[in-house]
C-alpha cells in the first residue's frame, strides 16, 4: 500500500453506521492525496473482509455486507488482523458493545486510531478511562469520539479546547438527550395545547432513530449520566462510574426486569396516567417539566433528573430533539459558552463521527 493510503475498518452498519457509510463513500470520492480504503466491516452476525485487505467497495457495501457469509473476527483477531496490515489504519465502532470499548487498549496499543459515537468506553469504568488513553500515548493512536455526547454538536472539542487553553469549567448544565428532549418537548409543549400520549411519543422517538438501541437507556437516564461522565472526566473529576451520582429513572418499576426493549415499549402505555400527573403538576405552577442534568465542579456534584422550568427559558423552549449545553467556565464569566441544536438521530451522529474522522486523517 501507497503511504497515503489509509485502511478503514468499521463494526456497526444501524442507524449512525448506515448514515455513517453514506458519508464516508462522500468523503472518499473527494479526499485528494489520500486513498480510503475499507479492509473490514462487521455487524453482530457478519463480516466482510479478505486476507488481502482488498478494498470493499463503498457503494454496495451494505448489499455486500447482508449477503456475506463470513462470520465477524474475535475481538484479539480482529486486532491482529488489522495490525499486519502495514497500513495505518482507523476503526470505527459504530456499536454500542460494552465489549469492543473495553477491547480499545489494544487496539490503540498497536497504533490503531479509533473513532466512535460509542459512549460505553468513555463512561464504564475510571479505570478503563485511564488505560484508554495510556494506550493511545504507548501506540501513538489518535481517538476522538464527539458523537458521544451530544450528535455532531462540538461539544467534546469544546470542553477539551477550554481545558487545554488553561480555562476552568466551573459548571456545566443543559438538556442532554436529543430522546428526553424530544420526549417533553412533545409530550409537555409550552403552548399548553396538545401533546400526545407518553407511550406514543416514546414509540415515535424510537422510530425516528433517537433512542439507544434499546429505549430503556434513554428512559432509565443512564444515556445522560454517561454523557454527564465523559464531561465531568473532561472537566477534571474522577467520576468512578455513571452509577456513582443521582439520577432518576423514567422506567417504571413493574417495567424495569421486562426482558426486550420491544415488550417493554408494549406495555407502557399502562403507566400514562403516571407522566400525565407529572406533567399536570408542572401545569399547576406554570411551568413545564425538562429532563436535565449538571456538574458542578467545585463541589463535585453530577445530578440527572426532572426539574421544572418557566415558560421563558431557554430549556423549557427547545424545539424537537434539540440539546442545550451551556459551559459556565473562568473566562465565561456568568454568561455561559452554550451550544444547541440536533442532539440525536443517524446522519447528525454519523456526521459527528466522520468529522472526527477528518481529524484523524489530517493527522496520519
Ligand atoms: P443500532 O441501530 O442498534 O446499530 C448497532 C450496530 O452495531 C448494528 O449493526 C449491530 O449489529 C452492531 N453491533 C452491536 N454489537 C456488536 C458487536 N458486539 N459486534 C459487532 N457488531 C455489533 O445503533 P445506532 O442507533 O446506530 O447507534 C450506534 C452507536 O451510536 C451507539 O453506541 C449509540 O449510543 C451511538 N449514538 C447514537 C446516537 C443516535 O442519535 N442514534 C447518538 C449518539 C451516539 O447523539 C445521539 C444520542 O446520544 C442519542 C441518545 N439516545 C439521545 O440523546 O437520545
Amino acid at each position: 500500500a501507497s503511504a497515503r493510503q489509509v485502511n478503514i475498518a468499521i463494526i456497526g452498519a444501524g442507524g449512525v453506521g448506515k448514515c455513517f457509510l453514506s458519508q464516508l463513500e462522500w468523503l472518499a470520492a473527494r479526499r485528494q492525496n489520500q486513498k480510503l480504503v475499507l479492509t473490514y466491516i462487521a455487524t453482530s452476525k457478519k463480516a466482510v473482509y479478505s486476507d488481502s485487505y482488498s478494498p470493499i467497495a463503498l457503494d454496495s457495501v451494505v448489499s455486500t455486507l447482508s449477503s456475506s457469509s463470513q462470520a465477524p473476527l474475535a475481538l484479539p483477531k480482529l486486532v491482529d488482523y488489522l495490525a499486519a496490515s502495514g497500513t495505518k489504519t482507523v476503526l470505527v465502532d459504530n456499536t454500542s458493545s460494552q465489549d469492543i470499548a473495553d477491547a480499545y487498549p489494544s487496539f490503540l496499543r498497536r497504533g490503531i486510531s479509533i473513532v466512535t459515537p460509542n459512549k460505553k468506553a468513555f463512561s464504564g469504568s475510571y479505570k478503563l478511562w485511564q488505560d484508554i488513553f495510556a494506550a493511545k500515548e504507548e501506540g501513538g493512536a489518535l481517538l476522538y469520539h464527539e458523537a458521544s455526547c451530544g450528535a455532531g454538536l462540538p461539544v467534546i472539542s469544546t470542553i477539551k479546547d477550554l481545558v487545554e487553553t488553561g480555562d476552568e469549567v466551573t459548571k456545566i448544565e443543559g438538556v442532554f438527550s436529543g430522546t428526553m428532549s424530544f420526549l417533553f418537548n412533545s409530550f409537555a409543549p409550552t403552548s399548553g395545547a396538545g401533546g400526545g400520549k407518553w407511550s406514543a411519543e416514546v414509540a415515535k422517538a424510537k422510530e425516528l432513530g433517537y433512542t439507544e438501541p434499546d429505549p430503556r437507556d434513554d428512559l432509565n437516564g443512564l444515556d445522560v449520566a454517561r454523557k454527564l461522565t465523559i464531561l465531568a472526566r473532561y472537566a477534571g473529576l474522577e467520576v468512578e462510574s455513571p452509577t456513582s451520582f443521582p439520577v432518576q429513572s423514567l422506567i417504571p418499576k413493574e417495567l424495569e426486569s421486562v426482558a426486550s426493549g420491544d415488550e417493554f415499549l408494549t406495555r407502557l402505555p399502562e403507566f400514562d396516567a403516571q407522566m400525565e400527573e407529572v406533567k399536570a403538576e408542572a401545569q399547576k405552577e406554570g411551568k413545564v417539566v425538562r429532563f436535565v442534568g449538571s456538574i458542578d465542579v467545585a463541589s463535585k456534584q453530577v445530578k440527572v433528573g426532572l426539574e421544572k422550568f418557566d415558560l421563558s427559558h431557554p430549556i423549557a423552549a427547545l424545539k424537537g430533539s434539540d440539546n442545550i449545553i451551556s459551559f459556565y467556565t473562568k473566562r465565561y464569566g456568568s454568561n455561559p459558552l452554550i451550544i444547541q441544536g440536533a442532539g440525536a438521530g443517524g446522519d447528525v451522529t454519523a456526521m459527528g463521527v466522520t468529522s472526527d474522522l477528518l481529524k484523524v486523517l489530517a493527522q496520519l
